[in-house]
């Protein structure tokens, strides 16, 4: 995944029309676009074959089952031209290790989750689930724009692996703080998609970004 803008647009748009119409307004502005059911449970994989033609696409599957079941839908996922997956640690190590053997791509485990839940049952294992990711030989975490302070915690523990933030913008987290905290990327959604101009919008985020690089 090129390194250029770090922001990545999550696009939980249910509509085909529309989502291709927010891709190619941002694809200058984005290093990657996540999709996940919001998307793909109406629209197809399809929509990850036609967005990867153009863009990085990361499929936000949140895998989280036996090693053999994880395999099978890493495998498929990668098939269809995506560069990334998003998986659950808390299956264990070795069905992180399945998804990272059958990867033809990145690999990212929810270490913490950025809504306010995510306090209750992620945050107090986060940093487990973190050196896991390292163990597994996952390539990066995903951790909360909303909280930055824990984002500067697992760096600390994740070393080179990347880090990917959501929680930008409409969850309250800020791009330039999570970036300053040590992230690698923020992801945002509805703060671009919904926006009158997504690609202003995306412009935006990008200069905030690039003002405390
Ligand atoms: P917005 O809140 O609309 O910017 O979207 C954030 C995106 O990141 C959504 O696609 C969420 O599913 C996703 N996300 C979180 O918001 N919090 C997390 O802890 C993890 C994810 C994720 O795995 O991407």
């Amino acid at each position: 995944m090129k390194k250029r803008t770090r922001l990545i647009l999550a696009l939980d748009v249910t509509d085909r029309q529309e989502a291709m119409r927010v891709v190619s307004e941002v694809a200058d502005h984005v290093d990657a676009v996540k999709v996940g059911y919001p998307a793909v449970l109406p629209l197809g994989m399809e929509l990850v074959e036609e967005i990867s033609g153009s863009a990085d696409v990361i499929c936000d599957f949140k895998v989280a089952d036996i090693p053999n079941t994880n395999r099978l839908i890493v495998e498929e996922v990668f098939r269809r031209g995506a560069s990334g997956v998003i998986v659950h640690g808390f299956m264990g190590t070795d069905s992180v290790r399945a998804c990272v053997d059958a990867a033809d791509g990145d690999v990212f485990v929810l270490a913490e989750a950025s809504h306010p839940g995510g306090k209750e049952f992620t945050q107090p294992v986060a940093d487990k689930l973190a050196r896991l990711a390292v163990e597994a030989g996952a390539s990066g975490i995903i951790a909360p724009a909303t909280r930055p302070e824990r984002v500067k915690e697992l760096r600390e523990i994740v070393g080179p692996l990347l880090i990917l933030c959501p929680g930008v913008g409409t969850q309250g987290g800020s791009a330039s703080d999570t970036i300053l905290a040590g992230a690698d990327y923020v992801i945002v959604g509805r703060s671009i998609y919904q926006a009158k101009d997504p690609k202003a919008e995306a412009s935006r985020i990008v200069g905030e970004i690039g003002s405390v690089l």
